[in-house]
């Protein structure tokens, strides 16, 4: 019966990308397996570099950290994290969403010329920047949270009716990533996110909205139309909500190890003990995974709204993933236009005095701890 089954998911799959192949782009080459991908020398030693640290430690990381904080926006060098510790955090996270209608700044109003030259600023300390995509609706021109229509997915492979819509905003992201620069034109390695949360039902991509072989091609497409735009400078990560029972489940809309680098979940607390229990047992499961299919496993989101527990990061969270060898762990962004939407400290904060515990502990690396690129 499985076998069955996985042999009309990998027939689906291939029928998928072969209308691809003739449809997006003109790509003409294998794309499922085969030669391994090419990949800058940098973007290979970053990928190294993630499946050795955590030998090292945790790596901290903050997503629009050095974009804006609370209080403050576009400051040169300023950084919530920076302020209370004295130094950037290791990862640093940016989000493309609007990108691909050509908008000047992001869904969250940032300049898309202000995040290029801050992910290349990451690069620079050594550090890593992460790109997810809150990318919109391409069928009913509504946001990434528009689920009203459960065809979406459908309609961006090949046949469907947007999908040439569709190749065209991947050709704008693959433009992004590719110019990605330093000033010696040195092309930046990142981390790209997409698809994330997909076992929650938030997204146009989520777990009702799409089957696992659409989801599954979605995905595919995406980094064969990246890697034919030559897009050489990009790890992929694949991460799920918090609500996989076991690691079969996991990996239920998994592409496929020649398509990922780094598997994770995001999560948040509400209730503690709640919390605790699903960050456990999904710790459990993507080191599990990581360990079996060779990949970097991550917290790839985590966090507690407007963190009111003063000692959090070293009563909570260190304790809950420091027996795990992640490579890091990411809190969301401190949003400067919502009230009480922020997820590290800033200076005053009630949790600064022991987010400083947390950053001197010698699990946690922050970007002066780390050099990805060597
Ligand atoms: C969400 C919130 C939103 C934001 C989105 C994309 O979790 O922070 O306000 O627009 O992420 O960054």
């Amino acid at each position: 019966m499985r076998n069955i089954r996985s042999f009309f998911k990998l027939s689906l799959t291939t029928l998928l990308l072969g209308a691809f192949c003739a449809s997006c782009g003109h790509v003409n080459k294998q794309v499922n397996g085969g030669d391994s991908p090419a990949r800058t020398a940098e973007t290979e030693a970053l990928l190294k570099n993630l499946t050795q640290s955590s030998a090292r430690g945790i790596m901290f990381g903050h997503h629009d950290d050095t974009l804006y904080g609370i209080g403050w926006e576009g400051d040169e060098g300023r950084s919530d994290v920076k302020s209370v510790c004295g130094d950037y955090p290791a990862v640093i996270s940016f989000d493309l969403g609007e990108l691909e209608i050509d908008s000047m700044r992001s869904l969250d109003k940032v300049p898309f010329e202000k995040i290029r030259q801050e992910i290349v600023n990451q690069y620079e300390r050594g550090g890593l920047a992460s790109i997810s995509w809150h990318l919109r609706n391409p069928k009913t021109d509504g946001d990434a949270w528009d689920v009203s229509d459960s065809t979406v997915v459908r309609s961006v492979l090949p046949e469907g009716e947007c999908h040439e819509k569709f190749c065209g905003w991947l050709k704008k992201m693959a433009d992004f990533l590719n110019t990605l620069q330093t000033k010696e034109g040195m092309k930046v390695p990142v981390l790209f996110r997409p698809w994330h949360e997909h076992t929650g039902s938030w997204f146009w991509w989520g777990q009702d909205l799409c089957s696992d072989e659409e989801y599954i091609s979605l995905w595919r497409m995406t980094v064969d139309s990246l890697r034919m735009y030559g897009v050489d400078n990009a790890l992929y990560a694949y991460s799920s909500s918090s609500d996989s029972q076991n690691a079969s489940k996991y990996l239920e809309r998994y592409p496929g190890d020649d398509y990922i680098d780094v598997v994770g979940f995001d999560t948040y607390q509400f209730d503690r003990e709640q919390f605790l229990g699903g960050l456990d047992c999904m710790l459990k499961i993507v080191t599990e995974v990581a360990k079996e299919h060779h990949k970097v496993p991550a917290l790839t989101e985590v966090g507690y709204e407007a963190i009111p527990d003063s000692t959090w990061w070293t009563g909570t969270l260190l304790p809950a993933i420091e027996k795990y060898p992640i490579a890091y762990v990411l809190v969301w962004r401190n949003a400067r236009e919502k009230v009480g939407h922020y997820y590290a400290p800033y200076p005053g904060q009630a949790s600064a005095d022991d987010f400083v515990s947390f950053y001197k502990n010698p699990k946690t690396l922050f970007a002066g701890d780390v050099n990805l690129y060597k």
